[in-house]
């Protein structure tokens, strides 16, 4: 007997069923963003992340043309298994001829077609995408959307607008909707002598950005924050904010774990929309201390996380995407991590009795819940995780990936 065979015995005692968990797991999709692999930089003239977000850390290797990042992202992803989307910034816009001449408030499809591409080529499930509101000249004051300066403002209008456009062509394109993630730095340093007039312009720029979107192919969300570096008395686009607005607009709210409070968890806010929303997307990051975007790993708040997609069938529900950029070590090392990390976790959840779980709760038996959840630590899910990798022709010792990688391609960028 084989040790997933095994497993499978184990498991099956406790009426957990690991081939079903296994085909359930393989049909999630998650959005892999593209901007691990650049510290965040894109390729649309900035040299620097600004905008209330850093990157920290050195390591040799950034891929620094477009060239590069394809290519790194090819080596990743055949490393990463489970069903891929990749989410791609407008800051990424391949110009061509274009570059110097066309500004964000002007990008097409056919900047982003390349983007498709690699899509198709890579087997991917689809395409999301974000507008840029940082790292760029026309940020005037670090403010965006919510600028009192008229120009400022329409020039980010006509930005989301075209994002949107942009998304329908890359929704159609991948027969998949595209997810039109809209976060904004906007806020200030020090107390604001006005919290509500940077709002009301925030909200009547959202309306004219989402007047007249494809209901078909996009899928736009607002994503909310507590506060950015430099800006650490208001962030116009908070929670609140952002939440009363999707609800009122009909669009979708877009969680980051690494936008709250240190003591305030996603995995407890997941299911309080879940409750109203038809969709709610995530930003899946971990904070150390603060919003500092470390590549996630198999700790006890993403395993929350993931149970509460599992338990609640929320699969189709949450639109799951991650947002990490480590500088400071081997990024596709960085990049595989994490997404392996949020497929275990959901496996771990896939793997645990939720419905023996929810008739215990219902009886108040919180001793045997208990009991339960320290059992099943100790269970086997490492051979279960074993035999979804062997299935995609994959491994769970990738380390020669990654040092081939530092090799063929980092000891090369110098
Ligand atoms: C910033 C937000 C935002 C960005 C990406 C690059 O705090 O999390 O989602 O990280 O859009
Ligand atoms: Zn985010």
């Amino acid at each position: 007997m084989t040790r997933y065979e095994q497993a499978k015995e184990i498991y099956a005692k406790y009426g957990v069923d690991t081939e079903s968990a296994l085909k359930r797991l393989a049909n999630i999709p998650v959005s892999v963003h593209c901007w691990q692999g650049d510290d965040v930089i894109g390729f649309d003239g900035s040299d620097s992340l600004s905008g209330g977000i850093q990157t920290t850390g050195n390591y040799p290797g950034r891929a620094r043309t477009p060239e590069e990042l394809f290519s790194d992202i090819k080596r990743a992803f055949a490393i990463m298994p489970g069903k891929k989307r990749i989410n791609v910034h407008a800051c990424y816009a391949l110009l061509g001829a274009d570059k110097g001449k066309v500004d964000r408030d002007a990008y097409e499809y056919k900047h982003f077609k390349p983007w498709v591409d690699l899509a198709k080529e890579c087997g991917m499930d689809g395409v999301d995408f974000n507008p840029t509101f940082f790292a760029h000249p026309m940020m005037k004051d670090g403010l965006s959307l919510s600028s009192p300066d008229e120009e400022t403002r329409a020039f980010w209008i006509r930005h989301g607008k075209a994002c949107l456009k942009i998304a329908a062509e890359m929704g159609k394109e991948m027969n998949s909707p595209c997810m039109v993630n809209i976060w904004i730095p906007d806020g200030y340093k020090d107390i604001p002598a006005d919290r509500l007039s940077p709002r009301l312009r925030l909200k009547a720029a959202l309306d004219e950005i989402l007047d007249g979107y494809d209901k078909e192919w996009v899928i736009p969300a607002v994503e909310s924050k507590v506060f950015g570096i430099g800006l650490e008395s208001y962030t116009v686009g908070s929670n609140e904010f952002y939440q009363n607005y999707a609800s009122q607009a009909g669009i979708c709210c877009l969680l980051d774990t690494g936008h709250y409070h240190p003591t305030e968890v996603v995995s407890d806010k997941l299911p309080a929309l879940l409750a109203f929303y038809d969709k709610v997307a995530l930003h899946v990051s971990r904070p150390v201390r603060w919003d500092s975007d470390h590549v996630i790993i198999l700790d006890d708040e993403l395993k929350e996380l993931a149970k509460e997609i599992i338990r609640n069938d929320a699969d189709e529900k949450t639109l799951i995407g991650l947002d990490y950029f480590d500088a400071s070590i081997n990024r596709l090392c960085a990049w595989v991590t994490g997404v392996r990390s949020m497929q275990k976790a959901l496996l771990n959840a896939l793997l645990l009795p939720n419905a023996e779980l929810k008739t215990l709760q219902n009886q108040n038996d919180f001793t045997k819940i208990m009991y339960l959840n320290e059992k099943f630590k100790c269970m086997p899910m490492g051979d279960v995780w074993e035999e979804y990798l062997r299935r995609q022709n994959l491994s769970d010792d990738w380390w020669d990936e990654v040092e081939s990688f530092e090799s063929e391609v980092i000891a090369n960028r110098k």
